[in-house]
């Protein structure tokens, strides 16, 4: 029975991750998280305590994290600062969890001979022009343009260094644009939601043909799942559904499933360095590895995120108020 610890368990994407190795295997997990505004303990709870268990800590604290891995088979290191617009307001803790948190995480593995599985961004490549028939592949070169993608790039970078130079056994996943349940109110989706179910309208950046590929978050499990079980080790994996759609389409979905006027929305300050296009082509994850998504329908996928915020009004009202009143600040 594998021992996996999972970083970042506690947040959006690495909490479904858990949920999704209890159900679809027999490993013992441990979430290392360090509980930021980002963390919802509520995602852990009705776990089996006797294959989960939670340790509240820092993964640039090299004092929690080196034992913590040693006792480990596994680390899958989904910890970060993820928000693009926080990285804009105050980049530091982007800086310090991303990269060395990411270099604590692979001194660790080094040091113990543990396999990593380090989870990624398509943002590290940079945008694509609208027109453009090109998708991102695992050549495209790397040209991150926020202070939040640039520190997903520079951690890609040194797990590829200690990959090359220290023989550390590691594969890299970077993925398309997540939604469904449990994605904290500050990111577009549940913003949007969560603003019409309180009446309010939806908050477009600029004129909202930016275009983003979206995948259901139980899709990227299953695709770092597979990478676990089959990826090569030293290799790169793209991860993404085919899910491009402008912002603007996202939020008249939302609107008309709300039986809201489509154009029932604001626009607001574009996004300082606002990347236009991502678009992932995963042909090297499905031909090599065999993964699928099974979301394909991505209105269908969206009706079901909309009902689980209607349901679970207890869980994101707390952090809407305050989410809100720093968007205002700057004029967001
Ligand atoms: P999130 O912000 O919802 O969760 C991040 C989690 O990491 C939180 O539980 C937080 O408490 C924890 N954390 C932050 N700093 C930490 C530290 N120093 N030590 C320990 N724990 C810490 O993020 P998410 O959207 O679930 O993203 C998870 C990972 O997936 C990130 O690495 C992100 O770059 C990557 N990713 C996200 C998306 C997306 O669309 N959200 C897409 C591709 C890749
Ligand atoms: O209120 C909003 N209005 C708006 O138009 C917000 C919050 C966002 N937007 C736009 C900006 C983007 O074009 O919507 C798009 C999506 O924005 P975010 O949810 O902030 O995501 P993005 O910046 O694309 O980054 C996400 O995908 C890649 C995750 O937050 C990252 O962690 C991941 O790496």
């Amino acid at each position: 029975m594998d021992r996996i610890l999972v970083t970042g368990g506690a947040g959006f994407i690495g909490s479904n991750f858990v949920h999704h190795l209890v159900v679809r295997t027999d490993a013992r997990v441990t979430v290392l998280d360090k509980m930021t505004y980002a963390a919802s303990p509520a995602a852990l709870e009705e776990l089996p305590a006797d294959r989960v268990r939670l340790v509240v800590g820092d993964v640039a604290d090299a004092a929690v994290v080196e034992p913590l891995v040693a006792d480990h088979d596994i680390v899958v290191h989904f910890a970060a600062e993820s928000h693009n617009d926080n990285s804009l307001n105050d980049p530091a803790p982007f800086v310090q969890t991303n990269l060395v948190g990411t270099f604590t995480i692979l001194e660790a593995v080094r040091k113990a001979g543990v396999r990593l599985h380090h989870v990624s961004t398509d943002e590290v490549y940079g945008d694509l022009e609208l027109d453009d028939p090109a998708r991102f592949t695992e050549a495209t070169p790397y040209q991150p343009s926020s202070p939040y993608s640039a520190s997903k790039a520079g951690s890609d970078h040194l797990v590829r260094a200690w990959v090359r130079s220290f023989g550390v056994q590691a594969t890299i996943s970077n993925c398309s644009n997540n939604y469904g349940p449990w994605q904290h109110v500050e990111k577009f989706i549940p913003r949007q939601i969560t603003n019409v179910i309180d009446g309010g309208r939806p908050k477009l950046y600029g004129a909202g043909l930016n275009v983003r590929d979206w995948i259901h978050t139980e899709d990227h499990s299953s695709a770092v799942r597979t990478v676990l079980e089959r990826g090569r080790i030293g290799e790169t994996y793209l991860i993404g559904a085919d899910g491009e759609r402008n912002n603007l389409d996202v939020v008249r979905m939302i609107l008309r499933h709300f039986g809201r006027p489509e154009d029932d929305f604001d626009h607001v300050t574009d996004r300082a360095g606002h990347d236009l296009r991502y678009a992932i082509d995963s042909t090297k994850l499905r031909t090599e590895l065999g993964w699928q998504p099974m979301y394909d329908d991505f209105e269908a996928g969206l009706a079901a995120t909309i009902a689980w915020y209607q349901q679970h009004e207890d869980w994101w009202r707390p952090a809407k108020e305050q989410t809100e009143a720093k968007y205002a600040a700057v004029g967001k």
